[in-house]
């Protein structure tokens, strides 16, 4: 039938590239652009653009020809000769290929009897995950998209990344744009500041990634220009490696967990010194008093001192003392990693930090306040005008949401109520995943727990264009085409270019895009005119472009069009005039710019926030122990850190020579923790909740008792033992979320032990 048409345009001219040095198309991934060297229908190369990463962008040839791509759809045998029902069996059976008719008519079968029998929120249709970089054919909005226009199905909502941000900002500062999006730029720092304060650090490995591919990688030369124009950089992070190359920056190692001790202290120094801006307080926040009974212990009898902070964090108080030397005075940008967040109370860091932003009185002013996220990825702090990648337009979906973080409990308690900043969800009865773009095996923690609730489903089908560790345990696997074998349009809202991304080589194998196999089920399901309305790929791409370029129209700025912008490839948007600081307008008139809080200033108190009861999160920001901390550690126990890999997004690229698939994932480790466990070794980390294999890299830079593992390894539990072999710490880590405001993952909070593998006796 027609809609099973593929419908990607013819690729790019072999002559277009062919040998070293020649000029070929670009192409982008969300860790960098690069242009192509193509042969005999074949990607044979990839040259970095504007300092991308050789060694990931470079694994393009081996992901696009990859012997691990699925070139077939492939149904699991028991799900074949039983049909649907709940199955353990998942990643053991056989997976058996299939024509593209049956697996699509099967697909099809089974969200109608979904649809027919238990409704839309029966269907688990989030897929959280990255999928690729161009803006049309992302999987995950495809599949929501097709979802939505289906029926309607189970959502997840916010993201791993800043889930407890999204939370509590809109009731501190009336919005999530301070961690979407918005930031105080670089240039900024580098022309006004002179402190900068980094908890959980700058680290480089962050900044080769950007959600949308990025293109442009300025910021280790914008870091160096403040370094030299006599900014000073203080780190806050186990880590030593958090510190870039060439930074000259002071390092205060603390235990993970204990950030927010440091900011309430600080800010506590900040008012029992009078240092304290009143007169900021007073015209832009509310709530200060609340707060200072509780810093100066009027609340619950404890002083939020510098000595209080430095037990909490295990560091020496003088550590603490010359760091408030450091910021009493001078233009200081307070900055936190996003990774604070990803752990027990993880609201509370970035609620004390805009605390302490306030108290100095900084915030709005050129180079000065907070930024979050300034080492958490490519983009942020680039002064980049925002709006000119399109993306595809969603659906309203008529059924549900759930925290995305929460969706292993949502298939495993249906019925049960979920309390959500300040909602309560009853929890949907969930038969059927539908994954596309995600690798929720890789990702989501407590995988044992995950496990068991994949066995629930009655169905899964997963789109992928790898075997990977989902796809291998889906029923129905449709093989998807990469961003190599379609065009696209990409790049990041936080970036200086949009890339037209042509297609490169022919869909390998069977290889079908996401959307086409979407448009091969709506018209299965009649719902294909919703879907897609009638428009090809190139009608897409025409229709994205074209908000671009009325976006341009509105604003004043040339953007080139369809046709020009596809010739070039790279367009460059013209930066902002001024360098962007974050709140500046609220600053300037706090009356006209109200911020979207009850009292329209930032709250210090939170009304709404005390209103909601939950013990974990009162009316202003506090420090609680972490529930895993080294604070409670018995002998033994380590704090495992699972930061993001050096050379992989995630789970992608582990399979090719940038990746860590050579041996089980690498585990930093302090030599003095060590014992008889020598550089190399393959050593077991495990908790009550699983274990894995790791290789240890002795680490001086590591502060003793923690040890750092990045996530990325493809699950492989052992099917004797249930060890798994790759090193994929979530079988360690906690899916407890960071509170019930913020129902958000809290990864980073996890106690593990250690040991040699094989076991020594
Ligand atoms: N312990 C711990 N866990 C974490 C984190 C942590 O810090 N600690 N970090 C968390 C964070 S912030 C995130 S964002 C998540 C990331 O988790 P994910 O986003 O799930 O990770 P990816 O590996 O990027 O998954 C994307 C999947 O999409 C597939 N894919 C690529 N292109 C296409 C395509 O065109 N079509 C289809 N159908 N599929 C495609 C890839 O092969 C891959 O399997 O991990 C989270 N997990
Ligand atoms: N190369 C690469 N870059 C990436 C990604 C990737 O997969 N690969 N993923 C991207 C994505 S989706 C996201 S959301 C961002 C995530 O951005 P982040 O969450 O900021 O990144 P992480 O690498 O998880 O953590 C940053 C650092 O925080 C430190 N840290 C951990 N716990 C604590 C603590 O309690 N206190 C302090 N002070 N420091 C701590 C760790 O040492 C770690 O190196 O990264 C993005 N960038
Ligand atoms: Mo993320």
């Amino acid at each position: 039938m027609a809609g099973d048409m593929i419908q990607t345009d013819t690729p790019a001219d072999d002559a277009a590239a062919t040998g070293p040095g020649d000029l070929g198309p670009v192409s982008l991934a969300h860790w960098g652009a690069f242009r192509a060297q193509v042969k005999e229908g074949r990607l044979i190369g990839a040259a970095p653009l504007n300092g991308a990463d050789p060694d990931m962008v470079g694994a393009w040839p081996e992901l696009v020809h990859s012997p691990l791509r699925i070139d077939r759809p492939h149904i699991r045998r028991g799900w074949l000769e039983n049909g649907p029902g709940r199955s353990d069996a998942r990643g053991r059976d056989d997976m058996i290929p299939v024509d593209w008719e049956t697996a699509l008519d099967l697909a099809a079968g089974e969200l109608e009897r979904m649809y027919r029998d238990h409704g839309p929120t029966a269907i688990m249709g989030g897929s959280y995950g990255w999928s690729s970089a161009g803006r049309l054919h992302h999987a995950r909005s495809q599949v929501r998209r097709f979802l939505a226009a289906a029926g309607g199905f189970t959502d997840q909502q916010w993201n791993y990344s800043w889930g407890a941000a999204a939370a509590i900002l809109p009731h501190v500062v009336g919005s999530i744009e301070s961690v979407s999006h918005a930031s105080t730029s670089w240039e900024s720092i580098a022309e006004h500041t002179d402190r900068v304060v980094a908890f959980g650090g700058l680290n480089p490995k962050n900044w080769r990634v950007s959600s949308g591919g990025s293109v442009g990688q300025t910021t280790p030369d914008l870091v160096a220009k403040a370094q030299a124009r006599g900014c000073r950089f203080i780190v806050i992070s186990p880590l030593a490696q958090d510190v870039p190359p060439g930074l000259e920056a002071d390092l205060i190692q603390p235990r993970p967990g204990s950030d927010t001790a440091i900011m309430l202290a600080l800010a506590h120094e900040a008012w029992i010194s009078g240092r304290a801006d009143i007169a900021f307080l007073e015209a832009y926040t509310t709530g200060h008093e609340a707060l200072v009974a509780y810093l100066t212990g009027q609340t619950d009898g404890t002083a939020k001192t510098l000595a209080w902070a430095a037990e909490q964090a295990d560091v020496p108080q003088a550590q603490l003392q010359a760091l408030w030397e450091q910021i009493r005075e001078g233009r200081v940008m307070l900055s936190a990693a996003w990774s604070l967040q990803r752990a027990d109370h993880g609201e509370q860091p970035f609620w004390a930090l805009i605390a302490l932003a306030a108290m100095l009185g900084q915030i709005g002013l050129p180079g000065g306040g907070f930024t979050f996220g300034y080492g958490s990825m490519g983009g942020v702090g680039v002064n980049a005008r925002r709006g000119y990648v399109p993306s595809l337009p969603g659906l309203a979906n008529k059924g549900m949401s759930v925290p995305v973080a929460a969706w292993a409990d949502a298939i495993l308690h249906p019925g049960e109520t979920l309390e959500f900043n300040g909602q309560q969800i009853t929890l949907p009865d969930i038969r059927m995943i539908y994954w596309a773009g995600g690798n929720p095996f890789h990702h989501a923690q407590d995988l044992s727990k995950v496990q068991e609730a994949w066995s629930r489903a009655e169905t899964i089908i997963v789109h992928e264009p790898w075997w990977t560790p989902t796809a291998r345990r889906a029923d129905i696997v449709f093989p998807a085409t990469t961003t190599a074998e379609r065009n696209d349009i990409g790049g990041t809202s936080r970036d200086h270019f949009v890339a037209f991304m042509r297609a490169l080589v022919p869909p390998q194998g069977e290889a079908r895009n996401d959307r086409d196999i979407f448009a091969a089920l709506a018209d299965r399901l009649g719902c294909r005119y919703t879907f897609d309305e009638g428009l090809s790929e190139d009608g897409w791409l025409r229709r994205m472009w074209a908000g671009s370029e009325a976006r341009g129209a509105k604003e004043g700025i040339e953007v080139p069009d369809f046709e020009s912008f596809r010739d070039m490839g790279l367009w460059p948007v013209p930066a902002p005039e001024a360098p962007e600081v974050l709140m500046e307008g609220f600053r300037a008139d706090p009356k006209g710019n109200r911020l979207a809080t009850p009292s329209g200033r930032i709250e210090l108190f939170s009304q709404a926030v005390a209103d909601f009861g939950y013990e974990e999160t009162p009316g202003h920001p506090h420090f609680a122990h972490p529930v895993e901390w080294l604070g409670s550690a018995e002998e033994g126990q380590f704090h495992l850190v699972t930061n993001q890999p050096e050379k992989q997004l995630h789970s992608q690229l582990w399979h090719t020579p940038a990746g860590m698939s050579g041996a089980p994932a690498p585990l930093r480790i302090n030599p003095a923790d060590m014992g008889d466990m020598q550089a190399g070794d393959t050593v077991r980390l495990w908790n009550d909740r699983g274990s894995c294999l790791a290789t240890l890299r002795p680490d001086t830079g590591v502060r003793p008792g923690v040890l750092v593992m990045p996530t990325g390894a493809w699950f492989d539990p052992d099917p004797q033992t249930g060890i798994e072999r790759n090193g994929n710490p979530n079988v360690l880590t906690s899916d407890r979320r960071t509170s019930r405001l913020g129902q958000a993952s809290a990864a980073l909070s996890a106690l593990v032990r250690i040991a040699p593998e094989p076991a020594k006796d």
